[in-house]
């Protein structure tokens, strides 16, 4: 058996979000990850975060690549869509999803072996088109699945389980999507729910290619000294330069901090985040600031975590290339084969 499905029995007084629906509604199988796996507590966030959005499940669709981080969306909204796609391919086939059907919620899932190196051109191409989408980067350092070689995100000098040094370069993929274009880039840790939760839903507001680069160690073969990806490193290198509280349009804002400290932004669906800056150089709003503060404190050692940026007014995908809005199976034959006439008058204006 290579899975467990999980009881279905519901304790009668587990609280409700508004939709009626517990916290294990949002649940999946049984997870087969190590115990202590930092994607584990990724995807305990991404259920906190889509009860507390009181989103139902079947309007989300989650799409992955390969590895242990990509086997992860069984594990969560398990009454979802869900596509485990090939290695690196996961952002050209939620591409094509999200424009045939733009109501879906769409949740790219993926890991550093998977996005940093085979699927690197793809991860830069999504970013850059702004497909409405979060994509979630489960980043260890290693190749999980395959037993713990360097992946393309390892730090060099970083050492392995058994004392090779790394030599090469890492690739930053928080720098990457901010070069690429992406509207929103957030890096986080697994091991802090408490920054994390609030990321993910507001990278789920965002109208666009929403980015969050999630240190999450692999227990079994980078949480070792020596290791740039593992508990310890991450907590004593961790700098967060704000604090996300995310509010959705009915709730009222209850918490009252000084306004020097604070930016509120609201997004397309009139939710507001609310950012307490903890770093009072630091402005997310400014792209080409938030690279070079990045590589800076990255030269020093240090990890830095947070919303890194976002822009307010960002568009996306469709609204670049003025796609219809109804989901392509709600379009008639007509609509979606509109004769050969059609098809000349195309071919004429491109002679
Ligand atoms: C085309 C192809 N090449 C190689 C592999 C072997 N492979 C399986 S998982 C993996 C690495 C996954 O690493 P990462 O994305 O970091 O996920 P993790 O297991 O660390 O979460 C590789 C190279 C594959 N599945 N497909
Ligand atoms: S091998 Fe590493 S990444 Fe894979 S489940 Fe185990 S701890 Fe997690
Ligand atoms: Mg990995």
């Amino acid at each position: 058996m290579t899975y467990l499905t999980k009881p279905s029995l519901h304790h009668p007084t587990l609280p409700k979000n508004r939709l009626g629906f517990t916290r294990r509604d949002y649940e999946g199988k049984v997870s087969t990850l190590c115990a202590g796996c930092g994607h584990d507590s990724i995807s305990a966030a991404l259920i906190q975060a889509f009860w507390e959005l009181n989103i139902q499940p079947h309007r989300v669709a989650k799409l992955s690549g390969i590895g242990c981080s990509s086997k992860t969306p069984d594990y969560f909204l398990g009454n979802s869509h869900g596509f485990n796609t090939v290695h690196g391919r996961m952002p050209s086939v939620l591409t094509g999803a999200s424009l045939a059907n733009r109501e879906l919620i769409y949740l790219g899932v993926s890991g550093d072996g998977d996005s940093a190196s085979i699927g690197l051109g793809q991860f830069a191409h999504v970013m850059r088109r702004g497909v409405n989408m979060t994509y979630i980067l489960e980043n260890n350092g290693v190749y999980g699945l395959t037993k713990g070689q360097f992946s393309a995100t390892a730090d060099k000098g970083s050492k392995a389980k058994r004392g090779q040094v790394n030599a090469d370069e890492p690739v930053d993929t928080v720098s990457v999507a901010l070069i690429m274009g992406a509207t929103f880039v957030a890096r986080s840790f697994s091991g802090d729910k408490r920054q994390l939760i609030p990321l993910v839903k507001a990278a789920i507001a965002h109208q666009g290619a929403a980015f969050i680069d999630v240190i999450s160690p692999c227990v079994a073969f980078n949480n070792h000294p020596g290791s740039t990806k593992s508990y310890d490193y991450v907590r004593e290198h961790n700098e967060a330069v704000n604090r996300l509280d995310f509010w959705p349009t009915r709730e009222a804002i209850t918490v009252d901090y000084s306004e020097g400290d604070l930016i509120s932004v609201p997004q397309h669906d009139g939710s507001i985040l609310r950012l307490r800056k903890t770093s009072s150089e630091y402005d997310p709003t400014d792209r080409v600031k938030a690279l070079e503060y990045v590589a800076h404190h990255a030269a020093k050692g240090e990890i830095i975590t947070g919303l890194l940026h976002f822009e307010e007014n960002a568009e996306d995908l469709h609204v670049h290339l003025n796609t219809v809005g109804a989901p392509f199976n709600q379009l008639s034959e007509k609509e979606l084969c509109p004769g050969s006439g059609m098809l000349e008058k195309i071919n004429a204006a491109l002679r």
